[in-house]
């Protein structure tokens, strides 16, 4: 019959990489993409957003690494401003809480002022905020000895080095270092203070070299709005996301998409529209979204195709969405499905330009929730956004039909458990390094460079077999590997 003249859908078990020759070192291959029309990331990798996955801990970790966290929406709008606010605050280089001094009061107050707020120096300021020096330990330290009552305008340095709004990290230091002083005030035109720039603070950035910042260098925030939530937009907006996800398990929804179009006229963060898993689907929302996100029932949690009989496998959707998208030059985000870093480089080969992950990081010590013990083993909690238990704690309406509150849910997620991983940036070193050999395998420098050179080769299931260890015992856990 016609209808069952159907067509094949691929997911990552049936495909390789085919080997070609290559110049590349695995280590060389630069990890640089777009995950949205205006925003770059130095890694090619999203945390999901899931409330046992993503909120602002993580979110800053990832940001740091080089990633992005995508806040979950299980909260209130409040929270999510806070949450943002938080990754926006946390590398500042400009601090804007400063510690000051008043000049009548006295060396021996000031002392243990600093001491009681943990911090070694204070910027002297009049009551118009206007800065008439600096006082910092050494200052004080011989009148501790002979004049401890003396004023403050009497110990402190009265040539003050400050800088403006618009001070680089570079520049901050090269003051510092040229003057030979631990902090810099930040002043307007009318020498008042505005902030603070400190060595420590300049130095803990430095740590994180590849991390994903924004063009003020705060690092960057990406935060899930349901499809109709548009007062959650407006506050992650507001409080400075980078990328706004509308989050929906099926945004081939005309409704969904109606919605979408009116929150990005509305704010000016991008807005990235998903999920989807076809090409028909990627038409529908290309002409406007900054970004389109791919993943019908991949998921290790999500229980769509069973319950619903419905999805794409996740090779064939990310590359059916991915040939509209390159059309409009729009970047596209494989979420779900991913156990593995090969999973991940081949979403990236089907034409993804970044992977979304939620098992694979809510083991971290940054993914909230508790580490619990069963039968000796280290687990914690990971359940489906679309689950009975994600729903009762509010957000899930992604998988909510109707909002009813006697009628039960028909969920499309199951509540599990995830073996304890220790610390995101391991978890992370070894998925990017696992997608940085795949690179060296097909001999592709960068993301772009290695979406035009891959390609697949299909796989049998004997040779699915032979991928796997096979014919042996598994004596020692490896990093990267622990098959089901
Ligand atoms: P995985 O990385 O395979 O654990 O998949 C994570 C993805 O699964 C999420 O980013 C989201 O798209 C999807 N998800 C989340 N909750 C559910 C559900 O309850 N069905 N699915």
């Amino acid at each position: 019959s016609e209808k069952l003249r159907v067509s094949e859908a691929l997911t990552f078990d049936d495909v390789l990489l085919r080997p070609k020759e290559s110049r590349v070192e695995p280590d060389d291959a630069d990890m640089a993409t777009r995950v949205s029309t205006n925003v770059s990331l130095n890694l090619p990798v999203l945390s999901a957003a899931m409330d046992t996955v993503t909120e602002a801990v993580l979110a800053i970790e990832m940001a740091r690494e080089g990633g992005l966290g995508v806040l979950h929406r299980n909260m209130t709008v409040e929270e999510t401003a806070a949450h943002v606010e938080r990754i926006k605050r946390a590398d500042e280089l400009i601090i804007r809480d400063v510690v000051t001094a008043s000049p009548e009061q006295t060396v021996r107050e000031v002392d243990a002022m600093m001491e009681r707020e943990g911090v070694s120096g204070a910027p002297v300021v009049d009551e118009d905020d206007v800065v008439l020096g600096i006082i910092s330990g050494t200052d004080i330290r011989p009148y501790l000895e002979v004049g401890e009552y003396d004023a403050v305008r009497e110990a402190m340095t009265d040539e003050v080095v400050t800088a403006s709004e618009d001070v680089t990290p570079r520049e901050a230091l090269e003051l510092m270092y040229e003057h030979k002083i631990e902090r810099v005030p930040i002043v307007d035109e009318g020498n008042r203070l505005t902030g603070l720039v400190t060595m420590a603070g300049v130095l803990a950035r430095r740590e994180h070299d590849n991390a994903a910042r924004d063009e003020d260098g705060a690092l960057v925030a990406g935060v899930a709005v349901g499809p109709f939530e548009r007062d959650r937009a407006r506050a992650a907006d507001d409080a400075g996301a980078d990328v706004v996800f509308i989050d929906c398990a099926h945004a081939h929804n005309l409704n969904v998409i109606d919605s979408a179009r009116d929150i990005k006229a509305e704010i000016d963060a991008d807005v990235v529209v998903g999920n989807v898993g076809t090409r028909e689907a990627a038409e529908a929302i290309v002409d406007f979204a900054d970004g389109i996100k791919v993943g019908i029932g991949p998921g290790s949690i999500c229980t769509t195709r069973i319950v619903s009989g419905s999805g794409m496998p996740q090779i064939t959707a990310v590359s059916e969405v991915a040939d509209v998208a390159a059309r409009h030059d729009v970047p596209v985000i494989a979420d779900g499905g991913i156990r593995y870093s090969g999973d991940a480089i081949k979403a990236i080969a089907a034409g993804a330009d970044a992977v979304m992950l939620g098992s694979y990081f809510a083991g971290t010590d940054e993914a909230p929730g508790r580490v619990i013990t069963m039968n000796g083993k280290r687990y914690k909690q990971y359940r489906g956004m679309g689950s009975v238990g994600a729903m009762n704690d509010g957000g899930g309406d992604r998988y909510l039909k109707e909002e009813s509150e006697d009628e039960e849910f028909v969920p499309e997620g199951v509540e599990a458990a995830t073996p304890y991983k220790g610390p995101l940036a391991s978890e992370l070193h070894q998925l990017v390094g696992g997608m940085q050999s795949g690179m060296g395998y097909v001999g592709a420098a960068t993301i772009p460079e290695f979406k035009a050179r891959s390609e697949f080769v299909r796989v049998s299931s004997a040779g699915q077999t032979e991928s796997h260890a096979h014919d042996v015992v598994i004596t020692d856990e490896a990093p990267n590997y622990s098959p089901d």
